[in-house]
């Protein structure tokens, strides 16, 4: 199954993966999704948003056990966030059917559609419109790179856009555990390949917009010139020093200058922060600061997702916990489809692999082979012990 995928949305330039929502690589890999669940003879279906699911058993009998993660990457991602939980499911599945094991309830496999938000803006889009945490009027009109609507995107990709809360997807839902490489370096030094999360971090993104005077790069002098670019260079500085200063964390990745001419004073900078933190009013005060500062150059910070804090089912953690022999409990600052069905109120928790660098969002991200076949064992332990009696 990996070596299925890997070619799949890669930049052999950089090895990293574009693999970004609706687009034709997005198609390959839900192909790819499909045949697999083909071939092992597990029912597809499509939920209202284009999430897809995997069933093994009559998922209306009665709530099933779901596992899986998402397909799609960030912009020259790695291979394994994500891909990693979905293989997992499938090879999870393997293993229980060549045990002869059979599910007391139905056991799903869900590959969320537009995790990272990478195209459109919102992360866990495909999990928060089915449940109803995103509105679908807003989700339909957000607008990628070129300006491309989510609507037109799905009307090119063959799909509906008649998408939004879909309760009879959620209700076949009884538990959701998502397998997932470490975003992190909780594991590199332990023994343990695997972890069990406890919660995610609050987080947030915010689009702060520069305004400035286009004008000419050689003409203009320095007195006369309203440069946002300044004002831009300020709040990625101040990112930095009011997150380390709150706890917190703070990134400017992304940036468009308008009109991104070398010898034109820019009219406007967009520039989009990324903050989070283990205490969300710490994210807050950070936040509020940068929005102060942005107002100050005639600009406004604006938020376009909050997350708040996730903390898993405790029941389901110290389940999960046991069935696994007590591995390391970890937090996370990532944001995952897991966090947006606990909130939801589905009992939910996270299994991580071990990332020997921690790196993730990277070309650079990787996890052992013996410790992704730890994952997948630890996922089939998990799965025989939730599926293995009706309740
Ligand atoms: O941004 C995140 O934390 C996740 O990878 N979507
Ligand atoms: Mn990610
Ligand atoms: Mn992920």
């Amino acid at each position: 199954m990996w070596s299925d995928l890997i070619a799949v949305g890669r930049d052999p330039s950089t090895g990293g993966y574009r693999r970004l929502a609706w687009t034709r690589t997005d198609h390959d890999l839900r192909e790819w999704f499909s045949a697999a669940a083909d071939s092992r003879g597990l029912d597809v279906t499509v939920d209202r948003c284009g999430n897809q699911w995997a069933w093994w058993g009559d998922p209306d009998a009665n709530p099933g056990v779901v596992t899986g993660s998402h397909l799609d990457s960030v912009p020259d991602g790695g291979a394994y966030d994500g891909p990693l939980g979905v293989i997992a499911a499938f090879a999870a599945v393997d293993v229980l059917r060549g045990n002869g094991f059979a599910p007391a309830r139905p056991l799903g496999i869900v590959n969320f559609c537009d995790e990272e938000g990478a195209r459109f803006g919102i992360a866990c889009a495909g999990s928060r419109l089915l449940t109803g945490a995103l509105a679908p009027d807003r989700a339909l009109a957000l607008r990628d790179k070129d300006g491309v609507t989510m609507a037109e995107a799905l009307v090119t990709a063959g799909r509906t856009t008649s998408i939004g809360r879909d309760d009879e997807a959620l209700a076949r839902v009884g538990a959701f555990v998502e397998l997932h490489v470490e975003q992190g370096r909780g594991l590199a030094e332990r023994e343990s390949p695997v972890a069990v999360a406890s919660a995610i971090w609050p987080h947030g993104r915010f689009r702060a917009e520069l305004p400035g005077e286009a004008n000419h790069a050689g003409t203009t002098r320095l007195s006369d010139r309203v440069d946002p670019t300044l004002a831009y260079a300020r709040l990625i500085l101040a990112a930095r020093e009011s997150a380390q200063r709150h706890g917190a964390v703070a990134t400017c990745g992304k940036v468009r200058i308008d009109p991104n001419g070398v010898n034109a004073i820019p009219s406007l900078v967009t520039a989009w922060i990324d903050s989070r933190g283990p205490v969300g009013d710490d994210v807050r005060a950070v936040v509020a600061e940068l929005t102060a500062l942005a107002e100050s150059a005639g600009g406004t910070l604006t938020e376009e997702s909050w997350t708040d804090a996730t903390t898993f089912d405790t029941d389901l953690r110290k389940r999960l916990s046991h069935a696994l022999g007590e591995p390391p409990v970890l937090d996370t600052g990532a944001g995952h489809d897991a966090g947006i069905l606990a909130a939801h109120g589905i009992p939910t928790g996270m299994i991580f692999v071990r990332n020997p660098t921690g790196v993730s969002h990277s070309p650079a991200e990787f996890a052992e082979r013996d410790d992704c076949l730890a994952g997948v064992t630890a996922l089939t332990t998990v799965l025989a012990d939730l599926a293995g009696s009706p309740a």
